[in-house]
């Protein structure tokens, strides 16, 4: 039989309501929380995106254990609503902001993006969002800005991973401003048509895709311009293994497994494994943040 791409035989805009449609026809009774319409973007991949019911069922947000299945199962009970994301530090219009104030309806874009995770699987997600330079524009950044740090909420009445000590809470990440302002660095608010769902980070998240997952922080409820490189909870808790800048580089090994191949996430047990890109295959957009650096050293 012939192999069909995706991309072939589903135009677009077809498969971006079907969600909604399945949902509408399924059963009014269940109704469907608001179906969220992202513009197309050119920063989209062709690849077939995984099924909402993988990337919603394999996780990594140790807020609500540590296994995979562990946030499918315990993130319903997280509140999501009202929510308010505190943008403080050198920027000129500190405060807490809304989503609907950081994500509006009206400017929400489809980024379909490829994930690899430092664990060396990897996923394709249809994410919805906003920039985060369209974000950080609103605060308005001051001219002595240098980084952006991040923080996921702490409620470990909500959050029972939080009970433990299994990382230093709250979850922490940063970047560089000039990667915080690059056009693919985006927030997240939902992922096919719906509003994102808790275990990917309701309901508002960083995805950064040249970038090892762990850097893309969940249900973030605060974010500082800072002067100085921020704290990273990976890169604190294991500075040999995660770097700050964990840009996904084939060539630079975890110290105890390869980063050369990934584990594609529904690929099935007979697969195989396919060959991990440079910067996740974003090197055209991306390279030229790390011109002259040495990507070995500042891994
Ligand atoms: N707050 C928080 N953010 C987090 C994590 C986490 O444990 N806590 N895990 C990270 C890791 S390791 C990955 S791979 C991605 C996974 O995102 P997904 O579950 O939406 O695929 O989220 C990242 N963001
Ligand atoms: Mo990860």
């Amino acid at each position: 039989m012939m192999k069909l791409k995706w991309s072939d035989v589903t135009p677009k805009a077809d498969w971006l309501n079907r969600r909604s449609f399945l949902a509408a026809g399924a059963a009014l009774a269940v109704a469907p929380a608001h179906a969220l319409t992202g513009k197309p973007s050119a920063y989209s991949t062709d690849q077939k995106p995984n099924s909402f019911e993988e990337i919603t069922n394999y996780n990594n947000f140790y807020e609500f254990g540590t296994g995979k299945e562990d946030p499918a199962r315990n993130a319903g009970a997280l509140t999501t609503d009202p929510w308010t994301v505190q943008i403080d530090g050198l920027v000129e219009r500190p405060g807490g902001y809304s989503v609907d104030d950081l994500a509006p309806a009206n400017a929400l874009e489809e980024r379909i993006y490829r994930l690899r995770c430092v664990e060396a699987w990897s996923m394709v997600v249809p994410w919805i969002g906003v920039p985060l330079a369209s974000v950080l524009q609103k605060a308005g950044v001051s001219p002595s800005a240098k980084y952006v740090a991040f923080e996921t909420l702490v409620r470990p009445e909500e959050m029972p991973g939080q009970k433990r000590p299994i990382l230093d809470w709250p979850y922490r990440e940063g970047l560089r401003l000039d990667e915080a302002m690059h056009p693919l660095t985006i927030l997240a608010t939902g992922l096919y048509s719906d509003p994102l769902p808790n275990q990917n980070g309701a309901p508002i998240r960083l995805v950064v895709p040249w970038k090892y997952g762990f850097k893309s922080i969940k249900s973030i409820v605060r974010i500082t311009l800072t002067e100085r490189q921020p704290v990273s909870t990976w890169n604190a808790l294991q500075p040999s293994e995660y770097g700050f800048y964990a840009n996904v580089n084939p060539k630079v090994d975890h110290p105890r497994w390869s980063q050369a191949t990934e584990r594609k996430i529904g690929a099935g047990l007979f697969g195989g494994r396919q060959e991990t890109l440079m910067f996740n295959g974003y090197g055209d957009q991306v390279a030229a943040l790390y011109a002259g650096m040495d990507l070995a050293k500042n891994y």
